[in-house]
């Protein structure tokens, strides 16, 4: 245990959930470790202990984006969250956002750190974060995710500590820094996807820290299913569009990747296995999935940065034995400079991320099914859309068996608007925005990307508008929704 607790003063902070459950009273801001992965897990497993034995208490919970169901599902099915912040992806949390029964806004990733810091989101009162070692001087090592920790544990008064088991050649990986605060921001140094600007540990005061736990608790993150036809044919449609832009001269062969969350994101890296025009590769993302390992395997990786890694159970094994290969190779950073609007433009990142649905004029929804039900929120897609070097937003051209249209004459909610938006993609086909006009994105969006099943319904609707309404993005505000109202009628949105 002293390998993990370097910082010989604090083993005697060494105790069991239950009691360190007890610096958390109804009301208390709890602000947790966790980026998809790294996350806490004992602490939540205490709270539902309690609300189990009848104890009523309901924390306000902020976390770095979606954690596993060992938080925010246990948390969320034992109501015990008042408010959560920001992005989550659980099904039960997501429900009770969607009954109103949690409150929930919803961010971009990028600004939370800084919001904090400014006391945006009310008192820190605790801190609980997962780490794999203290160091000697006191300081944190995290585990597979950076997120929001480095200002969580700045900011928290109290800091409970879940010391994990993984192993401590995670050493190394990380790179912290927190930036100064406006008005006296300087530029974050960061030019090449492989700098690292910070220190390898998250600065901690020791003498914040109330309890330290021992865990054996893995992270359960979502497994990731292998690419089927329509993901595999989006991701040949963009690495075929980049290999074409670049040898036209149109732009450099080494801009990096940034691919987000899902299948989609899978295959676009997947498809870099095969690909013989692209032999090496950035990525500066924020969520490092399976298919990095294997394209680092391939020597086709020169640098993987994110703020997290979320590997299936597999990939993980792996990753931990040969740590010291793959160690050089990855870099976790806090999320405010993962997706720093400021280090994504200067790196004229190539940005691809999933909608729900996308307009004929290439307006956004990544969040509201049918306009009202949040599904995961924003995430860090509006850092890499509208800063990107080229922005792909990618959806495959039906839903739910087919019966939902992901073209749609207007997206009932807006997440990125078409000034954001640079290319267009389903399993069908491509569409480049950027030389186009509203009405010449229209007509290509309809005849390349929608699914052929919904093309004449689509192109009525756009010749009825230009008839009727014109203008430069002609709509019938009356009509506009009217895929969606049939849907919600008649479960499909095919007509009669
Ligand atoms: O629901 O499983 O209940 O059927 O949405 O859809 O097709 O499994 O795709 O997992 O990639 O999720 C946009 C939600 C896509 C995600 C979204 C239903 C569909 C299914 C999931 P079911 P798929 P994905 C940051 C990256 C925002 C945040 C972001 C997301 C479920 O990608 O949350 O981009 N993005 N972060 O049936 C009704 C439609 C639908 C629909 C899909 N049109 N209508 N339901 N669904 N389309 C940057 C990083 O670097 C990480």
């Amino acid at each position: 245990s002293e390998d993990r607790i370097r910082y010989k003063s604090l083993l005697d902070k060494v105790t069991d959930p239950d009691a360190a459950c007890q610096h958390i009273q109804n009301g208390t801001n709890v602000f947790i470790s966790g980026f998809t992965a790294g996350y806490p897990k004992l602490i939540p497993q205490a709270l539902v202990r309690r609300a189990k034995a009848g104890e009523r208490l309901k924390i306000n919970l902020f976390a770095g984006a979606s954690t596993g169901d060992a938080v925010d599902g246990v948390l969320a099915e034992a109501d015990l969250v008042d408010w959560r912040r920001p992005y989550m992806s659980n099904r039960i949390m997501r429900q009770k956002i969607n009954q109103g029964k949690i409150h929930f806004k919803d961010d971009h990733l990028s600004r939370l750190s800084a919001q904090v810091r400014d006391g945006n989101w009310g008192k820190a009162d605790l801190a609980v974060v997962e780490a794999v070692a203290i160091t000697k001087k006191g300081h944190l090592i995290p585990t597979m995710s950076v997120g929001n920790t480095p200002t969580y544990v700045r900011e928290a008064e109290k800091i409970i500590i879940e010391i994990s088991a993984e192993p401590l050649d995670l050493e190394g990986v990380h790179d912290i820094f927190i930036p100064e605060d406006p008005p006296y921001r300087m530029p974050i140094p960061i030019y090449r996807a492989s700098d690292r600007i910070g220190k390898p540990f998250i600065d901690m005061d020791p003498n914040k820290v109330v309890a330290i736990l021992y865990s054996r608790e893995e992270d359960s993150c979502a497994v990731f299913n292998e690419p089927d036809t329509v993901s595999q044919k989006i991701a040949e449609h963009i690495l075929d569009f980049v290999a074409h832009e670049i040898d036209h001269d149109r732009m450099p062969p080494s801009l990096p990747w940034q691919s987000g969350v899902g299948d989609v994101a899978n295959a676009v890296l997947n498809g870099f296995i095969e690909n013989k025009f692209f032999k090496t590769i950035d990525l500066y993302s924020e969520v490092l999935q399976d298919a990095v390992l294997d394209l680092i395997d391939l020597g086709k990786v020169r640098a993987a940065s994110g703020s997290a890694m979320t590997l299936s159970h597999k990939a993980r094994e792996r990753f931990y034995k040969e740590l010291y290969r793959y160690r050089d190779k990855i870099i976790l950073r806090p999320v405010e400079i993962s997706n720093a609007p400021e280090v994504i433009r200067r790196l004229g990142v190539i940005a691809i991320n999933t909608a729900i649905e996308v307009d004929i004029y290439g307006h956004v929804n990544s969040t509201h099914v049918m306009g009202s039900q949040m599904m995961n929120g924003i995430g860090g897609s509006g850092d890499f859309i509208r800063n990107g070097g080229l922005s792909f937003i990618v959806t495959p051209s039906t839903a739910k068996g087919g019966k939902i249209s992901a073209i749609v004459p207007m997206v009932s909610h807006v997440d990125h608007s078409e000034h954001s938006v640079d290319v267009v993609v389903t399993e069908y086909g491509l569409v480049d925005t950027r030389p186009l006009t509203p009405r010449q994105v229209a007509e290509q969006v309809i005849k390349k990307c929608a699914h052929p099943d919904f093309r004449d319904l689509l192109w009525d609707y756009y010749q009825q508008a230009i008839r009727t309404t014109g203008g430069h993005e002609p709509h019938i505000l009356s009509d506009a929704f009217a895929f969606h109202e049939r849907f919600m009628a008649t479960g499909d949105m095919h007509e009669g």
